[in-house]
């Protein structure tokens, strides 16, 4: 590599300077002791700049896809972390340069890619008939092998696959392991169109349904029912004309709501109703359910734009500390008439990145987890620098039918990523198992995978395992139990 990363805070610090190797660890080093009950495959993936950018800065969201697999057996875990080999990155590594502009915006790509997929596959993998899918909200899929981590290539589920796009955040319905998916910009860049799928366990399409939304915005998550589909549209905008002119996909939008689309699972998507509550910044869904009439969509909500790259036309972003975030409880009342939404808080507290356990997705439930901030524990800024950009320095566990709430605080130079739930057993209750997730050493340069008591987080880890090299900030991941990922 023939030039620097930028000296600017997304390609600097020890959560945020690239890593960009490829490699595996066979049995990692740990302090205390892995349950034998823990088997399967950690998969998750971050977004890891290949190249410094093309135009001297870029976003975190824009990084290539470098996937990690740990693997846990008899109370050992071993590594192996590969990139997808998008048509990008295989463009740039035969360039030795990156080839790509401004997130999102292909008309500012190098011309030499101009024919290319413009995904990363950045940003969540999940398991699904018999393929590791590596995901961007941009893009179809690239499918992997779960073992080797070897890429195939862009997947269109055979042929089946009828939008330009496909989300990050599919769900898989715990009764019938149906993929529960949608994309959005679904007939291309900064369209209003959003599709629906229902894809069964041996990947044959089973449900598409078709709705226009009342402008193209961001729908990064959202969240699936027994009887419902909810899309929360973000007010980040997208617009076609700013792209061509060499500018930002997104727009965050001051004076716009934040809009929930709501359409029944069995309907023609005609039923589609637009729910509205004041400007805000929806985050990702920690799991909803319904009760026939009712809809609970829990999911955090901060007072503002969180996004700082993606500011308002006036370029303004608001500090960080000015905003207010909660953990919401989001109830839509499908008798009423109207459109208003009923919002609660679940927690006093920042919280993001929250994962519930799976085997209640859409269903009734009672234990989330999440990564916390609380700003008046002790951090060392002074070796560190001032706090990175998604720097949680707590792990909680939330019971959402009572309130109570469980926290461990790690030390002055510790964050976490994304967590996972693990249950003890496939028979186990809800909630009884394991809370695993990547901590990062922020003065250390290090990062561990630690494994805590799901009921006890506030005991802290029950083990720790120690990678011999540092990980970036990552973000979404998933649990696949068992010797052979992806076995149908
Ligand atoms: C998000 C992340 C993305 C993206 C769009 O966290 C939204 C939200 C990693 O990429 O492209
Ligand atoms: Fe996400």
């Amino acid at each position: 590599m023939t030039s620097p990363f930028p000296n600017k805070p997304e390609f600097t610090g020890s959560l945020y300077e690239p890593a960009r190797f490829e490699g595996a660890v066979f049995d990692l080093e740990v302090e205390g002791k892995v349950p034998d009950e823990i088997d399967g495959t950690f998969f998750q993936v971050a977004p890891d700049p290949q190249y410094p950018p093309m135009l001297g800065e870029d976003i975190f969201f824009n990084g290539d896809g470098a996937i990690s697999a740990f693997r846990f057996k008899n109370g050992h875990v071993d590594y192996k972390r590969r990139y997808v080999m998008t048509e990008r990155l295989k463009a740039q590594r035969s360039a030795r340069a990156s080839l790509h502009g401004v997130y999102r915006n292909p008309y500012t790509n190098d011309e030499r890619v101009r024919d290319l997929s413009n995904s990363t596959a950045n940003t969540n993998v999940v398991v699904h008939h018999g393929k590791l899918l590596a995901l961007k909200e941009d893009s179809p899929p690239y499918a992997l092998d779960p073992v080797t981590l070897e890429t195939i290539g862009l997947y269109d589920f055979n042929g089946q696959l009828t939008s330009a796009t496909f989300t990050a955040h599919p769900k898989i319905d715990p009764e019938t392991g149906d993929l529960l998916c949608f994309g959005y910009e679904a007939k291309g860049e900064a369209t209003p169109d959003i599709v629906y799928y229902e894809i069964d366990r041996h990947g044959r399409m089973k449900r598409e349904v078709w709705i226009v939304a009342p402008y193209a915005a961001m729908i990064h998550d959202f969240a699936v029912t027994e009887n419902y589909v909810i899309f929360p549209l973000m007010p980040l905008t997208a617009d076609l004309e700013r792209m061509k002119q060499g500018g930002k996909h997104f727009q965050w939008q001051p004076g716009l709501d934040q809009l929930f689309g709501i359409l029944r699972r069995d309907g023609d998507g005609r039923d589609v109703r637009w729910f509205k509550a004041p400007n805000g910044f929806q985050g990702h869904t920690l799991n909803a359910f319904d009760d026939g009439g009712k809809i609970y969509v829990d999911m955090p909500v901060t007072s503002g734009n969180i996004f700082y790259f993606f500011p308002q036309s006036d370029g303004i972003v608001p500090p960080p500390e000015t905003l207010s975030s909660k953990m919401m409880r989001w109830t839509f009342d499908m008798r009423s008439k109207g459109n208003s939404i009923d919002v609660q808080p679940l927690t006093n507290f920042a919280c993001e990145f929250p994962r519930s356990d799976d085997r209640y997705c859409g269903r009734q439930y009672r234990h989330g987890f999440v990564i916390a901030m609380d700003p008046s524990k002790p951090f060392d800024e002074d070796r560190i620098g001032p706090r990175p950009f998604q720097f949680f320095n707590q792990l909680a566990h939330l019971d959402v039918t009572t309130g109570k709430v469980q926290t461990w605080f790690a030390d002055d130079q510790s964050c976490f990523q994304e967590p996972i739930f693990v249950p003890r057993r496939p028979d186990a209750a809800e909630g009884d198992g394991y809370v695993i997730g990547l901590c990062n050493r922020l003065r250390e340069r290090s990062t561990d995978l630690l494994i805590m008591d799901a009921q006890h987080l506030a005991d802290g880890p029950i083990a720790t395992v120690k990678l011999p090299m540092r990980l970036r900030m990552s973000l979404h991941g998933n649990w696949v139990p068992g010797e052979q990922p992806g076995a149908v």
